[in-house]
């Protein structure tokens, strides 16, 4: 195996746990504001994750669980209008620091930075929520301590296609040899382990049952030195959190 030199991060459930308390509010208020009678509940929020990017979510919510809904002419725009208006709520939402990182993120970044490793995000969703999250929760500066932003539309194909982690690796000039991927989902890890990726899993509330064969280590969260993580899956090697030792290990 080559020597670790970057660390490719998820976001959505693996930097902060955005999707029920965020991304689903923040739909539902835009909703509200079209005046849209249309309600996510959590449960059904669970169900709808299984489609990946805010736009296709909708999409996939019409032809699913509102099949009556009366379409309007140019459903793209609607959606994309709809999509824009989420955006908004949600950078608004997230400006008013409603959503703190996850156990262990800041510290393992922080730890990856000074080591001089390279750090890149890999996402699903817009480039103006990863600015939101990263600016408000982590560090003011924190969108320059990542070498590429890889994010949104930027591949077509979205997770759990490979696209988006391919695209990321080739900005950087990289191998999946030469990195590691964080994930917390299964939509997330297929397209992980899709580009080759050894990958490490944190589950959230709506991933903790899902399918994680490959992974080469699940957890309940990174966890903190004094505050430590469950395995669930894999061998974290007599660790209690997640660190860059750690890291090194199961990167092999
Ligand atoms: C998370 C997603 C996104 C967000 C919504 O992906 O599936 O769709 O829920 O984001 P990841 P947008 O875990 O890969 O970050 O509405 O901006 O698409
Ligand atoms: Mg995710």
């Amino acid at each position: 195996m080559a020597e670790l030199a970057a660390l490719l991060f998820d976001v959505d459930g693996t930097l902060a746990d955005t999707e029920r308390d965020g991304h689903r509010v923040a739909f539902n208020r835009a909703f509200a504001e079209a005046n849209l009678d249309w309600d996510w509940s959590e449960d059904l929020y669970g169900k709808l994750l299984a489609v990946t990017g805010g736009k296709e979510r909708i999409r996939y919510y019409l032809d699913n669980f509102n099949m009556e809904f009366q379409r309007p002419e140019g459903l793209d725009d609607f959606i994309a209008g709809l999509h824009a208006a989420k955006t908004r709520q949600y950078t608004e939402m997230l400006s008013q620091g409603i959503i703190p990182l996850r156990p262990g993120v800041k510290r393992l970044i922080e730890e990856a930075r000074s080591a001089g490793l390279r750090l890149a995000v890999v996402t699903t969703t817009t480039p103006a929520n990863v600015q939101a999250l990263l600016e408000h929760a982590l560090h003011p500066e924190a969108m320059s301590w990542f070498e590429v932003i890889a994010a949104g539309d930027i591949v077509p194909a979205k997770k759990p296609a490979p696209d988006i982690y391919v695209w990321a690796m080739e900005q950087m000039n990289l191998s999946p040899e030469q990195c590691i991927a964080f994930e917390d989902s299964h939509n997330g890890i297929r397209s992980s382990l899709g580009a080759d990726l050894t990958t490490i899993i944190s589950v959230n509330g709506y991933t903790r049952d899902e399918n994680f064969d490959g992974a080469a280590l699940v957890v309940d969260h990174w966890g903190e030195p004094g505050s430590p993580f469950t395995v669930l899956q894999g061998n974290a090697h007599d660790a209690n959190c997640l660190d860059l030792a750690l890291v090194k290990k199961l990167h092999g």
